[in-house]
C-alpha cells in the first residue's frame, strides 16, 4: 500500500463479519463497505496505517460466485486487504447462533433463563476461533497491531499464544460484561476468563462494565491485582500483565448532523410531520431483539394513552424494527408478540385521521431513518440492557432543532455518559415510562434545548473517530500515561 504514513504500526481487524455486503449491480456482483459506524470510523485509519479486515463474509446464495476475486477488487480501491474465514453451515450453526447467540447474548444482557449450554455449542467455538488464529497469524506479522471485535472471538489472543504467534493484542467487546453472579452459570467461564487475560488490552463500553469483568476475574483468580485509576487500569495476574479499559464506542456525529440538514432529508421529516398532522412523534428504533425492550416500549405508550386522556389523539408513537436474525423461533415469536401489543394499543385508541402506532418492520434507507431521528419529538431509547446503543447518539446528533428530548434506559451503556442530562428511566417501569413521557412532552423549550445542546456536545466531542484513537493509544502506547484521560 504506497499511500500509508511510514513509521505507523498496521492494523488487523478481527470481527465475526467481513464489514462488507455482496450486491448486485447490473447483474454481476459487486463488493460494498457497509454502512455501520465501526467500519466508518476504522477504513480510514486502516488506509492510512495499512492493514487488514479479517472475518466471514456471510453464506454465500450462489455456490459459483467467485468472492475472493470480488474482495480482491474491492482491496484495490479500498487500500486495505480483506481476508475471509470459510465456516461451514455446520460451523455457523454452532459457533454463531448457537455459542454466540443463544449462550453469550443472553447471559451477557442479564437475561440467563434463556440461555441454551450445548456442549456441542462450546466445542464449535472453540474450534472456529482456533480457525480464525490460523488466519491471523497468517495474515499479519509481528510489528502489526491486531485489534478483535466482540463475543464471537474471545478467545484469539488464547489461540495466537498456543501456536506460539507474537502478537500485540487489544480485544474490544460491544455488549455489556454482566455481574459475577451472573457470569458465573457460565459452564466454561474459567476458560473465558483466562482467554481474556491473554489479551494485552481488554476493553469494555463502560467502567461499570469493568469493574464486572474485574469482579469475576477476582473470583476465579483471586490472586489478580488491579493498579491505577481511571478509564485504564493494569492488572497483574501470576506473571502476566495487561490493560482494561472503558472506550464507550460513538457514531460520526458530522456525518449523521450533517446529513440532518440536507434539504431533501429536511423535506422528508417535515413530510413524516405532516403525515402525522404536526402531532407530537415519539420515536423507537431498534434491530429486533428481545434485549431492546419493544414489548414494554409498547405497554409503556399504552399506559401513557390509558392514564393521560389528555394524551389521545395528540401523540404518535412509531416503531422501526429491523428485522434480525429472523430464522430462530425465539425472534419469531417475539415479532408476533410485539404485532399483537400494537394491534392492541391501535384497536383501543384509533379513531378516524387517528392511528397511534405505527410500526415498520423493515430496515429503512439511511436518509429515511435520519428524517425521523429529525422529526422526533422524542427519542424513547428503552433496551433492557444494551451495550452501549447508538441509536440513542444518533438521535441526539440528528436533533438540529435543539427542540427533542432523549428518554433513555439506565441500563443502556449510553447512560452513564448522558445521564445528566437525557430523562432516564426504567425501562421494566411502565408506569414510570408513560410518567416520563407526559412530561417530557410537557417540558418547556428553553429546558429542552439546554438539555439538548449538552447531549449533542457530549456526542460530539466524544464521537467513533475519538473512540478509535482512545483505543489504538491505549493499545499500541507502551506507558500508560502516554493518552489523555477518558471522559466516562
Ligand atoms: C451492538 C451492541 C452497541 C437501526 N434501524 C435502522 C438502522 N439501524 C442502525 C442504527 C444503529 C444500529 O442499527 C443499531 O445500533 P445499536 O447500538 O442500537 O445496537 P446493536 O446492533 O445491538 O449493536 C450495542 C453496538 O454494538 C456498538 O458497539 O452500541 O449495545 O448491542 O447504528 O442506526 N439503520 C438503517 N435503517 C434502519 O431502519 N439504515
Amino acid at each position: 500500500m504506497s499511500d500509508t504514513q511510514p513509521g505507523l504500526q498496521r492494523l488487523v481487524v478481527v470481527s465475526n463479519r467481513l464489514p462488507v455486503a455482496l450486491k448486485k449491480v447490473d447483474d454481476a456482483w459487486a463488493v460494498k463497505q457497509g454502512a455501520g459506524g465501526l467500519v466508518t470510523a476504522m477504513a480510514p485509519v486502516l488506509k492510512n496505517r495499512g492493514g487488514a479486515w479479517i472475518g466471514w463474509a456471510g453464506a454465500s446464495s450462489d455456490p459459483d460466485m467467485d468472492v475472493d476475486g470480488l474482495l480482491s477488487d474491492f482491496c484495490s480501491d479500498a487500500g486495505y486487504d480483506l481476508a475471509t474465514v470459510p465456516l461451514t453451515k455446520q460451523e455457523v450453526d454452532d459457533y454463531y447462533f448457537g455459542f454466540s447467540n443463544e449462550i453469550i447474548w443472553p447471559l451477557f444482557h442479564d437475561l440467563q433463563t434463556r440461555c441454551r449450554f450445548h456442549p456441542r455449542y462450546w466445542r464449535a467455538y472453540l474450534d472456529v476461533n482456533f480457525k480464525f488464529a490460523e488466519v491471523v497469524a497468517r495474515k499479519s506479522t509481528p510489528d502489526d497491531y491486531i485489534w478483535v471485535q466482540d463475543y464471537h472471538l474471545m478467545h484469539q489472543a488464547f489461540f495466537l499464544k498456543s501456536m506460539g504467534v507474537k502478537r500485540n493484542t487489544g480485544f474490544f467487546l460491544h455488549i455489556p460484561f454482566p455481574p459475577p453472579d451472573i457470569f458465573m452459570k457460565l459452564p466454561w467461564r474459567w476458560k473465558v476468563i483466562q482467554a481474556l487475560t491473554e489479551y494485552d488490552l481488554v476493553g469494555f463500553q463502560t467502567v461499570q462494565d469493568r469493574r464486572n469483568f474485574m469482579g469475576c476475574l477476582q473470583r476465579l483468580m483471586p490472586e489478580a491485582k488491579a493498579e491505577g485509576r481511571g478509564a485504564v487500569v493494569t492488572v497483574t495476574v501470576g506473571n502476566r500483565r495487561f490493560r482494561l479499559g472503558a472506550f464507550p464506542i460513538s457514531i460520526d456525529y458530522n456525518q449523521f448532523s450533517g446529513l440532518a440538514k440536507r434539504p431533501e432529508v429536511a423535506q422528508q421529516a417535515f413530510d413524516v410531520k405532516e403525515a402525522l398532522r404536526h402531532r407530537k412523534i415519539i420515536l423507537g428504533v431498534d434491530r429486533l431483539d428481545y434485549t431492546k425492550g419493544i414489548p414494554e416500549r409498547i405497554q409503556s405508550f399504552h399506559t401513557l394513552l390509558r392514564r393521560y386522556p389528555d394524551m389521545v389523539g395528540k401523540v404518535n408513537f412509531i416503531q422501526i424494527a429491523v428485522p434480525s436474525r429472523e430464522e430462530v423461533d425465539e425472534y419469531k415469536e417475539l415479532r408476533q408478540e410485539i404485532e399483537q401489543l400494537v394491534g392492541r394499543v391501535n384497536g383501543e385508541f384509533s379513531f378516524p385521521g387517528w392511528v397511534p402506532v405505527h410500526y415498520h418492520y423493515r430496515s429503512l434507507p439511511h436518509e429515511e431513518l435520519v428524517a425521523y431521528y429529525s422529526a422526533a419529538d422524542i427519542g424513547l431509547v428503552t433496551p433492557l440492557r444494551d451495550g452501549m446503543n447508538l441509536v440513542a447518539k444518533e438521535y441526539c446528533a440528528c436533533n438540529n432543532s435543539g427542540s427533542g428530548v432523549l428518554v433513555l434506559s439506565e441500563f443502556a451503556g449510553a447512560a452513564a455518559q448522558l445521564q445528566k442530562h437525557a430523562y432516564l428511566v426504567n425501562p421494566y417501569d411502565m408506569e414510570g415510562i408513560a410518567k416520563a413521557l407526559h412530561r417530557a412532552l410537557h417540558w418547556g423549550r428553553d429546558e429542552r434545548k439546554a438539555s439538548m445542546l449538552k447531549l449533542r456536545e457530549q456526542v460530539r466531542k466524544n464521537n467513533i473517530f475519538w473512540w478509535v484513537d482512545s483505543f489504538l493509544q491505549a493499545g499500541i502506547s507502551k506507558k500508560l500515561d502516554d493518552f489523555p484521560e477518558i471522559e466516562t
